[in-house]
């Protein structure tokens, strides 16, 4: 393959009312997905994580940079440093020990309904943890030099994939970000041009888990979009 080449693009079109109950289906499905805070230990085969972090490298890209890295965490003494690391940093954002909060009356009235705190035992107990990597720079050889472009939009849609496919596969998740999360880059091994995005928790739902009320409240369709 030369690097101008171009090759034909076909996408069957189906008919409208196929269209539209496909589209309708896999939206009915999305709907259903769920911040999960609850884990069980059970295991999740690794294929599908490996399908699902394949579906995200689909993603369009900047320049098609790809300027993502997935490090996937099961071994527990990583997930421990992890936890240790993470809850470290959120006692200094919640202001458990202290009355200075990081995050601010403001902040911590918006997490209120959420019921989220300092603890995130889940760190632990979930089977995998995908540590969302940005390479800020890089190109599509990972020089570390070349530069990158639409680095977080990028990201951001390939996580959306990413996501998208576990549920699909019946495996819960949950975006955290720990705040800072430097410490991530060195745990995971990465170079200092990768910025640490996220972790995504996957695993399955503790039998006894629940979701906060709050985050069902979702904005209807006649806000989110407007038809000019
Ligand atoms: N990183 C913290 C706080 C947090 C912030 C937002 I914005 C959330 O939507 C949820 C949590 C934590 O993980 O608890």
């Amino acid at each position: 393959m030369n690097e101008h080449d171009t090759l034909p693009y076909h996408l069957d079109p189906l008919p409208d009312e196929a269209a539209i109950a496909h589209a309708r289906a896999l939206a009915a499905r999305l709907r259903e997905r769920r911040t999960c805070r609850w884990f069980s230990d059970a295991p999740v085969p690794r294929a599908v994580i490996e399908a699902a972090i394949d579906a995200a490298g689909s993603a369009p890209s900047g320049a098609n940079h790809q300027p993502w890295h997935f490090a996937v965490v099961s071994s527990p003494a990583i997930k421990r440093a992890i936890r240790e690391a993470a809850e470290a940093e959120e006692r200094r954002f919640y202001g458990v020990d202290s009355d200075d909060p990081k995050a601010g009356a403001e902040w911590l009235a918006a997490l209120g309904p959420l019921g989220t705190d300092a603890d995130k035992p889940f760190l632990e107990t979930a089977p995998w943890l995908i540590v969302v990597f940005a390479q800020r720079k890089g190109g599509i050889e990972e020089d570390g030099q070349t530069q990158n472009y639409y680095v977080n939009e990028s990201v951001g849609i390939a996580c959306g994939l990413l996501l998208a496919t576990l549920h699909e596969a019946g495996v819960a998740t949950l975006t955290h970000t720990p705040s800072p999360m430097g410490f991530l880059r060195k745990v995971c091994g990465r170079p200092e041009w990768e910025k640490p995005v996220m972790i995504i928790v996957a695993g399955r739902p503790a039998p006894d888990a629940t979701v906060p009320a709050y985050a069902l409240r979702k904005k209807p369709l006649t806000q989110i979009a407007s038809w000019l």
